[in-house]
């Protein structure tokens, strides 16, 4: 475990859900505890736990009647003569109103009102994210009191602890506040809600066992009342009867699930849970861990921490390296293997009607939420999108039939837990048949990352395939130049109609080269790889300066100088593409710099993290730490999370790709160490982070320079190494398992202790 503890802290409760109060969670359950002293409130919900969809009035997964395919074909003529058409009028043509979209629900809250006086004295709210622990301590007539909380994903359980230092001191009513169609049933230690969701039906229940130690225990008003007890215990289980499959959507009562999960819960001590717990959450957490130079312990409280970020170093480090660790716990706690994947606000709600409906907008920021999981050592918690992505075929490819006439599957600007793969009516939004083909990308980087071929071969070719079918049948050539083009085309939430926008074409060849790649890979489909080479060769690339040297957003040059919208699609190729990097071409590099330096520094909070990645791409780490200091200064809550406004875990998640890709890069083939390391930042460590080409990466820096490489393959491996400590690009020949260390200099030998593996002196050694 690393020496630092990354800890949030804060000297008062909660009062504001969604900037103060602290979120726990497994992949299923989103805690957000606010820790008051009177009246404890741990509001909770259930991710599968989404109105709409079958069932619900006029559900019809956003798909056209047919006959819209001729007013398809008119735009896309249109288009080809007029080059650019005006929003409201496709969307007059295309759009449609969405119906029973649904949204993410709040299921309820625990509540305990603890008995005692309530004039509490030093008073701490902690989040501890090395071990997914939440706390609050306080004193009361001379009395330490202490409350523990935590998640457990393989227990799947909210787990909660109240204890007093002095015996007998802990006496507290204990109930929960539901949605309020639910009922709400108490039997002995046991209380249970359960209910349908008007509109769909969907079922849903929970279960919240209590547990005393010594005191007594009684029922009242609906709420268990414990008196006198040294210590109590609450185990919490929910779930629903949602299921991923379509067309139903529906699986199994959830009763059998919650009663084991509880039944398990209680017959094991707070310890033993506690133990696998942690355990379980460390595995994923310790993969990986940054050092910039922050203090072992937090100097100040977080909200503290936040308000003074930008005074002094100390400060700065703390927070930033404290947002890498925070950012990872939410993805853990957002994200894991046997739910959905992580919505615009993971998996935390306490609306019924959250912004958005705390949806899956997948036109950057679902895909902005698993940016960080495969380069931190959190591959695991990129499968419930892997699945997502696998469950939206099925829908996606009856749109593509419906709406296109086409073979291939697509999926539009948002979608949701049923299948909602079509279209609706907001003109700047609706029209982005680019998801699916971008969702894939996560796929194949998956398979990059890992080598793992049967997970090529198994999930992500064919999803790959598939989609790259969908856009086989459905470019149209320009009658200008020839080339092929998606038309119509819409650069996201921004602009005209057009054909050929930039990041529509660099959607498609990102899709076209990986599908190719995976294909040749797996040597399989020698006519089908014809076809997309064929393809690639007649597509537009979506690559051109324009006339003041930006990258065009549009085939048309038709940017804006003083444009500062928050998208910034037409730099997909820099990142999370990987047509664009300053080392392969720099005058298209330069072009995206300009375009970038265009659009500003201000945006949304996700609308900065993409900007410290870009940056990053750019190899501009000055710049790259510029934008992680704008969105922690401008776009963050005193509980860390991001704020578009309001709340969203995109940005949180963006921010800790951003920082990964300032340390090392791999998506040009070569494992780039340190590509855009801030002067910020002039001495440190990042161990476990991973590369494309399944390798392991350890650096170690100073002066601003990389002092030490380690590299640990996970299978036999040729690899590039490209650091400015070495006068060249170095090519290694790796055994699995082998580790092999780079040394700057004799000097580091000195404080190399680890002499595992091959160990090279740079400054001694070329292996070109
Ligand atoms: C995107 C953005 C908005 C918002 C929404 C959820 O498409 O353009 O800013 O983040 O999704």
């Amino acid at each position: 475990m690393s020496p630092h503890q990354p800890m949030l802290h804060y000297g008062e409760p909660a009062q504001d859900w969604e900037s103060q109060a602290l979120p726990l969670g497994n992949g299923h359950l989103g805690v957000m505890v606010f820790g008051e002293v009177e009246r404890e409130r741990l509001q909770f919900t259930e991710k599968t736990l989404w109105s709409g969809g079958p069932g619900a009035d006029g559900y019809d997964h956003g798909d056209w009647k047919p006959a819209r395919l001729h007013a398809l074909r008119g735009i896309q003529e249109e288009i080809d003569r007029v080059l650019v058409v005006d929003p409201e009028s496709v969307a007059g043509h295309l759009g449609k109103p969405r119906h029973a979209f649904g949204a993410f629900q709040n299921l309820g809250e625990v509540v305990i009102d603890v008995l005692h006086d309530s004039s509490a004295t030093d008073y701490s709210r902690t989040l501890d994210v090395a071990q997914a622990l939440a706390g609050v301590r306080y004193t009361v007539d001379g009395v330490v009191f202490t409350r523990e909380y935590f998640t457990s994903y393989p227990g799947n359980v909210l787990v909660g602890r109240l204890t007093a230092e002095q015996p007998g001191a802990v006496s507290l009513k204990i109930g929960i506040a539901a949605r309020t169609e639910a009922s709400v049933v108490v039997d002995g230690s046991v209380i249970a809600v359960s209910g349908r969701l008007s509109d769909n039906g969907l079922y849903y229940m929970a279960r919240l066992a209590v547990r005393a130690a010594g005191g007594t225990k009684r029922v009242e008003d609906g709420r268990v009342v414990v008196e006198g007890a040294d210590a109590v215990e609450f185990m919490l289980a929910a779930a629903t009867n949602y299921s991923p499959v379509h067309p139903d959507y529906r699986g199994d009562d959830p009763t059998v699930l919650v009663a084991a999960a509880i039944s398990a819960a209680t017959s094991t001590s707070y310890d033993g849970l506690r133990q696998v717990h942690v355990a379980d959450y460390r595995d994923l957490f310790d993969q990986c861990s940054l050092d910039i130079g922050q203090p072992a312990r937090m100097p100040t409280p977080t909200d503290r921490l936040l308000s003074d970020y930008g005074e002094n170093s100390q400060v700065d480090r703390a927070l930033e390296a404290l947002f890498f660790d925070y950012g990872r716990y939410l993805l853990i706690s957002s994200s894991r293997a046997g739910s959905l994947p992580a919505n615009l606000q993971g998996v935390w709600n306490d609306s019924d009607s959250p912004p958005w409906g705390a949806d899956y907008h997948v036109n950057i920021n679902l895909q902005m939420n698993y940016w960080p999981a495969e380069p931190t050592g959190l591959g695991a918690t990129a499968e419930p999108l892997f699945d997502f992505i696998e469950t939206l075929r099925p829908p996606g490819r009856l749109t593509a039939g419906t709406m296109y006439d086409s073979p291939g599957w697509v999926v539009h600007n948002e979608t949701n837990p049923y299948g909602f793969t079509g279209v609706h009516d907001w003109p700047l939004s609706f029209w982005f048949p680019e998801a699916a083909a971008w969702l894939t990308q996560h796929l194949y980087d998956h398979y990059r990352f890992t080598l793992d071929e049967d997970f090529l071969r198994r999930r992500a070719y064919p999803a790959m395939s598939e989609a790259a079918e969908f856009w086989l049948a459905n470019l149209r050539t320009d009658s200008r130049d020839g080339s092929l083009v998606v038309t119509p085309s819409l650069s996201p939430e921004h602009g005209d109609y057009t054909a050929g926008a930039a990041m529509s074409q660099q959607i498609v060849w990102d899709l076209f080269t990986n599908t190719l790649e995976a294909a040749t890979a797996l040597d399989v489909d020698p006519t089908f790889r014809a076809r997309l080479s064929d393809a690639l060769a007649r597509l537009d690339p979506g690559l051109r300066i324009g006339s003041w040297g930006q990258l065009q957003e549009w085939k048309a040059d038709l940017d804006d100088p003083d444009d500062d919208h928050r998208h910034v699609s037409h730099l997909f190729a820099l990142h999370p593409g990987r047509q664009i990097s300053p080392l392969v071409d720099a005058g298209l590099a330069e072009a995206a710099e300009v375009s970038l330096r265009a659009r500003g520094d201000g945006g949304t909070g996700w609308s900065k993290a993409w900007k410290i990645n870009f940056w990053a791409r750019l190899r501009d780490g000055e710049h790259a730490h510029l934008m992680l200091g704008q969105q922690l200064a401008h776009s963050t809550l005193p509980n860390l999370f991001d704020t578009h406004p309001p709340f969203q875990i995109d940005g949180n998640l963006g921010a800790v790709s951003g920082i990964t890709e300032m340390l090392l890069a791999s998506h040009t083939g070569v494992i780039d160490i340190l590509p855009a390391l801030p002067p910020a930042w002039p001495t440190g460590s990042v161990l476990g982070l991973r590369a494309r080409g399944a390798v392991g990466v350890d650096i170690n820096w100073h002066h601003g320079a990389a002092t030490r490489i380690t590299l640990r393959p996970d299978s036999d491996r040729e690899l590039t190494v490209r650091s400015p400590l070495l006068r060249s690009a170095w090519l290694l020949d790796l055994s699995t398992g082998e580790q092999v260390t780079i040394l700057r200099s004799a000097e580091d030998w000195m404080t190399f202790e680890a002499h595992a593996g091959r160990v090279y002196v740079a400054a001694s050694a070329d292996h070109r």
